[in-house]
């Protein structure tokens, strides 16, 4: 029987999906779920879930000693559009919470960590194709800075401490149970909903922003995959590049034009295209693919065809 896991973060857009495949896996109550505000239906109902904030240790301390948890996935966090809003409490949040985690791994309470960091840590002066996983990253946002930051105590902790932290970059991702929130990739699942409801949607990043991206359940599978894989072929702890697909806003409308060919695409670039500009056009996820056997399973047409059906029901 697997160990208890704890989710923090769990009704966000990652954690809702993360948790219900954890808990299909290692059963409902060896899973727990954990959000400073309570989630849809199908999470609050298929196991526990505490009232948790990301960045109360003792807080945290209390639900794993409880729960007597072994592993920590803290999906918790400010996206990029958001952060740039509130830098102080983006700051807050990431970086504390990531701190309580790492702490309380240093002192046993816990086993094994899973931290989330994003393409977010590269900038303008990163080589923007086949963005390397080890490069120049000078970021230039408040959400990458601090996950750039993440990834370098990540590091520490397991160089200094032998912290089991483990870690991706995650890119754009793209899922129908759950919205995105405060994101610069966030239009890639707006535009779904809006195809459906209206035949129309008004792109906040404008032609020819290509961005990497990736379908939920490619993400999931990853995740899990690289907390189930043996210690010794995590080489990299400070975070994974993660790569599927890269592609433009004209990009996913020509692909939902083949299933509604009268959908309609306008620009109107806001502050996050300067976001989207700072960041790398595609990933190379070479050392991710070699370590612990990564593979992406689903390109633009799939995951078009998926988003459809799901969010057409
Ligand atoms: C964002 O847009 O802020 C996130 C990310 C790429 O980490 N989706």
């Amino acid at each position: 029987m697997h160990k208890p896991i704890l989710i923090i973060g769990a009704c966000g857009q990652i954690g809702t999906e993360l948790t219900i495949e954890l808990r299909n896996k290692y059963g409902g109550d060896n899973v727990i779920a954990s959000d400073i505000r309570e989630g849809n239906d199908s999470l609050m109902q298929s196991g526990p879930f505490e009232l948790l904030d990301a960045t109360n240790y003792a807080a945290i301390e209390d639900v794993v000693m409880h729960y007597d948890i072994d592993e920590i996935y803290l999906m918790a966090a400010m996206l990029s559009a958001t952060a740039e809003k509130f830098p102080m409490r983006a700051w807050n949040l990431n970086m504390n919470s990531l701190f309580n985690v790492l702490n309380l791994a240093k002192e046993s309470k816990i086993n094994k960590i899973f931290w989330p960091s994003s393409i977010a840590v590269f900038g303008p002066n990163t080589p923007k194709e086949g963005t390397p996983q080890s490069t120049i990253m000078e970021p230039s946002t408040v959400y990458g800075i601090s996950k750039q930051s993440g990834e370098r105590w990540c590091e520490y902790y397991f160089k200094k401490y032998g912290v089991d932290v483990r870690s991706v970059r995650y890119p754009g991702l793209i899922s129908w149970k759950t919205m995105p929130g405060g994101g610069t990739t966030d239009y890639a699942v707006e535009i779904y909903h809006e195809a459906l409801k209206n035949g129309q949607y008004e792109s906040f990043l404008k032609k020819g922003t290509k961005l990497p991206m990736m379908y939920m359940d490619d993400a999931i599978r990853a995740t899990i995959n690289l907390m189930e894989s043996p210690a010794e072929q995590i080489k990299v702890r400070s975070s994974y590049n993660l790569a599927s697909m890269s592609f433009a806003p004209e990009d996913i409308s020509a692909s939902i034009q083949k299933h509604i060919p009268d959908f309609k695409m306008s620009y109107a670039p806001d502050f996050r295209q300067q976001i989207a500009d700072s960041w790398p056009g595609s990933i190379d996820d070479t050392e991710a693919r070699e370590h612990w056997g990564w593979e992406p399973r689903f390109d633009l047409d799939q995951t078009t065809q998926e988003m459809l059906k799901n969010l057409g029901n």
